[in-house]
């Protein structure tokens, strides 16, 4: 195996799983006969699915073709958290390999587990998500996003692992030390969320080190939204290549989803082990077609020690077909949670909407924060976009792009803002997930 910084292999060369090739009818052939499975095991073996299913009037024998999904009851992470810690679980504990969780900041954690097929199958679909994007075997790769409870670093480890390549486990933070690292271990790719490559970007630049100038050629980059032009904006700056890796930990983990690097329109939703469907977030009994927006759901088709059904991810995005991988469709990009978003005067605003604009704006950086106030006395509701400037910007030039920022976010938004542009370095830095709205208003 060398050692020597691998040059970017053609996207094509790549040999890929059969379940990637296979035809639209074959898959979905597939599906049924795993979601029959998987509803029967979830019902004999979870109490949570069998009380949820027998008080919806539904049995697992109801499942005849896959529209008879819309049928059986949603899971939500409330569900998880009454559960907590192994409800959930379908196999004794002695089964489970592996624990993971969510931080728990916004109530109680949500505990996950893996048997060793569950973590077998997960390093799989990590391998192929890694593949599309363009990582091969061989490469070397920068693992940052954080290890721990968190699915993000064990679980992209794993998979690039799994996929032959030569993994450091760097998780997240210390960004003086990742730079050495990347420095002087010449990777070929970085795993990491948009917004920490970023804060490695930026802690280049500040070093005096040319972002564009290190071994990196691809990013694998997930956990939070982002956007097209943030995906140009490190394209350019880094001199990457950079593919979206899309999952949560109630279904998996990072790999329900990735991008393929010759086509970048969206992630492939890995549909042999996990069936989507897109509900009206407002009216969940209507399931959407294809093309609609509106909530994602999945439910696991081969889980053993978590199986999930119809699970509610509060992630808003549309269906939309296969291209690279014809038969999995893909998802659009996620545009929000449903719990993320903001209502100001009765519009719904989200911040990768402000992202969107900013980006297009040259003297304003990707970086940026939104306060949410009620000043004292007042009954609105007041948003406060804070954004630095590039550092190259003069005084005029912040003045007028603020404007057009305030502008532009009336015309597309429809609401109004201040727009406060501040000093580069000025707003905290990403560490992995990074946190755009402070909320700040009275607590009703
Ligand atoms: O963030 C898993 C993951 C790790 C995915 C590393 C990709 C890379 P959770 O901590 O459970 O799991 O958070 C899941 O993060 O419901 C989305 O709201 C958001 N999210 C994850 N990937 C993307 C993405 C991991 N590519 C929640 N684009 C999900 C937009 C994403 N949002």
């Amino acid at each position: 195996m060398t050692l020597h910084a691998t040059e970017p292999a053609a996207a094509t060369d790549a040999v890929l799983d059969r379940e990637e090739t296979i035809s639209r009818d074959e898959l979905e052939a597939l599906q049924l006969s795993r979601l029959q499975h998987t509803v029967a095991y979830a019902y004999d073996r979870v109490p949570l699915y069998k009380r949820k299913f027998d008080e919806h009037g539904v049995h697992p024998t109801d499942l005849r073709e896959l529209a008879d999904l819309g049928k059986f009851p949603f899971t939500t992470k409330e569900d998880l958290r009454l559960e907590y810690p192994f409800g959930m679980f379908a196999v004794p504990q002695h089964e489970v390999a592996r624990i993971h969780a969510s931080s728990g900041t916004t109530g109680r954690a949500t505990v996950v587990g893996y048997t060793k097929k569950d973590l077998a199958d997960w390093a799989k679909l990590v391998a192929r998500s890694l593949r599309a994007s363009g990582v091969r075997p061989g490469m070397k790769v920068h693992n940052a996003y954080g290890y721990g409870l968190f699915t993000g670093g064990m679980g992209a480890h794993a998979g690039a692992e799994a996929l032959g390549c030569t993994v450091i486990p760097i998780s997240g933070g210390q960004t003086e030390r990742q730079i050495t690292l990347i420095q002087d271990f010449k990777p070929d790719a970085i795993l990491a969320t948009p917004t920490y490559l970023l804060t490695i970007a930026d802690a280049m630049m500040k070093q005096g080190i040319d972002p564009a100038s290190t071994s990196l050629k691809y990013a694998v980059l997930g956990a939070e939204p982002w956007t097209e032009e943030m995906r140009h904006e490190l394209e350019v700056t880094m001199n990457i290549k950079a593919c979206d890796i899309y999952g949560l930990s109630e279904v998996m983990g990072p790999g329900v989803a990735g991008e393929a690097v010759e086509t970048q329109d969206g992630s492939h939703i890995w549909e042999d082990h996990f069936r989507p469907e897109i509900i009206d977030a407002f009216d969940p009994t209507k399931v959407l077609g294809d093309g609609e927006h509106g909530e994602l759901v999945f439910t696991s088709l081969t889980k053993e020690a978590l199986p999930i059904i119809r699970y509610r991810t509060k992630d808003l995005t549309r269906l939309l077909p296969g291209t690279a991988r014809p038969a999995h469709r893909r998802m659009g990009r996620i545009t929000g949670r449903s719990d993320d978003m903001i209502i100001l005067r009765g519009v719904n605003l989200f911040p990768s909407q402000i992202e969107e604009i900013a980006l297009r704006i040259p003297e304003l950086s990707p970086h940026f924060q939104l306060e949410l106030t009620r000043p004292e006395g007042q009954r609105m509701d007041q948003l406060t976009v804070k954004i630095e400037r590039r550092e190259s910007v003069t005084v005029e030039g912040v003045a007028s792009a603020a404007k057009v920022l305030q502008q532009q976010i009336k015309i597309h938004v429809g609401s109004s803002c201040t727009v406060s542009v501040v000093e580069p370095g000025s707003l905290e830095r990403s560490n992995g997930k990074l946190r755009r709205i402070y909320d700040m208003r009275p607590k009703a």
